[in-house]
């Protein structure tokens, strides 16, 4: 295909895969996931997949620079252990290096495990020990983090470019069809809206001789939208909607909703997301739009349910934890089972 030709082109979910190529682990990936399924299924588990952490967009073949964001990874990994307690088996999708369930409670930057032990070369062999006021936290972690292991109920994939993450969520999705209306889809992930097509790329660094850099990026094809009507057509998908002016959170949530015809859109602002979000679902069938889809669809038809945590009075709780309850409970009711 010419520059050209990828220039003027729009891409859809068909003509990305069709133009991108997949990443070189993907079949791997795949069969680990499809096992890691089979077993689920065969035990009767409910399975959650979870994307977590934020894509880059890599600006040249041979990468030296792209484009990233804030993403730490923090909703999906905490969000990943309450799944694990309420008795889900999750697929833990996320960025290479952000973080990860469990292990995220002794995070390099917030808690690094150097520091919570004590050593004492009084003695030959040196003792390690772990400080007491670490104790509880640890065991309490480690014993879940254990139980975890042992009932083989968590399976972790990783990503780092919005390519190998579009691919990975296609073709894991499509593995969890065999679950039916047990799988659940819980879109944290901080996925790029754009990306420059490898048919557009550098192939080496990019030279700084010629002065300022400009780059004309692709709009990454709308995922929700082929995952809902075909790559998983029963599974109870929940994406998540991130916004810096909390005023377009509730009416972008609706617009996702109406668009795609999935089961709830979770908003959250930047700066307020680990102490308040906002459900927002459709009421009854699925939501009307005007026939361009441009116009905002009429609210009456969805609901809105806000979630608040108060770190001032009880700095330790996670609002993921009210996240997932509400989310089993909602999954549950889909499911038939209430
Ligand atoms: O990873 P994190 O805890 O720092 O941030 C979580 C989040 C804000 C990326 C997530 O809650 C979210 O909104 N994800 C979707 C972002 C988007 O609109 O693409």
């Amino acid at each position: 295909m010419s520059n050209e030709e990828v220039q003027s082109e729009a891409f859809s979910a068909e003509s990305y895969f069709a133009t991108q190529p997949p990443p070189a682990s993907l079949e791997e990936d795949v069969a680990r996931a499809r096992e890691f399924i089979q077993k689920q299924i065969s035990q009767g588990r409910k399975v959650v997949l979870v994307t977590s952490g934020g894509t880059t967009v890599p600006l040249e073949l041979n990468v030296v620079r792209f484009l990233d964001n804030f993403s730490a990874g923090t909703r999906g990994a905490t969000s990943a252990e309450y799944f694990l307690k309420a008795g889900y088996s999750v697929i833990f999708m996320h960025r290479q290096f952000s973080l990860q369930p469990f292990s995220r409670h002794y995070s390099h930057s917030t808690h690094p495990f150097l520091d919570f032990l004590d050593v004492d070369d009084s003695e030959e062999p040196a003792q390690i020990d772990v400080k007491a006021a670490e104790h509880t936290q640890l065991i309490e972690v480690l014993s879940q983090y254990k139980r975890v292991q042992k009932a083989g109920t968590l399976h972790t994939l990783t990503f780092v470019t919005v390519n190998d993450y579009l691919w990975l969520l296609r073709a894991v999705s499509q593995e969890l069809v065999p679950l039916g209306r047990l799988a659940m889809f819980y879109l944290a992930a901080a996925v790029s809206d754009f990306f420059l097509p490898r048919q557009k790329m550098s192939e080496h660094k990019i030279q700084s001789g010629k002065g300022s850099l400009h780059i004309e990026m692709d709009q990454v094809p709308k995922i929700l939208k082929p995952l809902v009507n075909e790559w998983t057509r029963e599974g109870y998908i929940v994406s998540f909607k991130l916004e810096t002016d909390e005023t377009l959170l509730v009416p972008k949530a609706r617009k996702a909703l109406a668009r795609y015809g999935h089961q709830v859109v979770i908003g959250n602002d930047l700066h307020r997301r680990k102490f308040e979000v906002v459900f927002v679902s459709p009421k009854g069938g699925r939501p009307v739009l005007d026939e361009n889809g441009e116009a905002e669809p009429d609210p009456s038809q969805f609901a809105e349910s806000w979630v608040h945590i108060d770190p001032a009075t009880n700095p330790t709780r996670e609002i993921e934890e009210d996240i997932v309850a509400e989310l089993v409970r909602r999954h549950r009711v889909w499911t038939g089972e209430s």
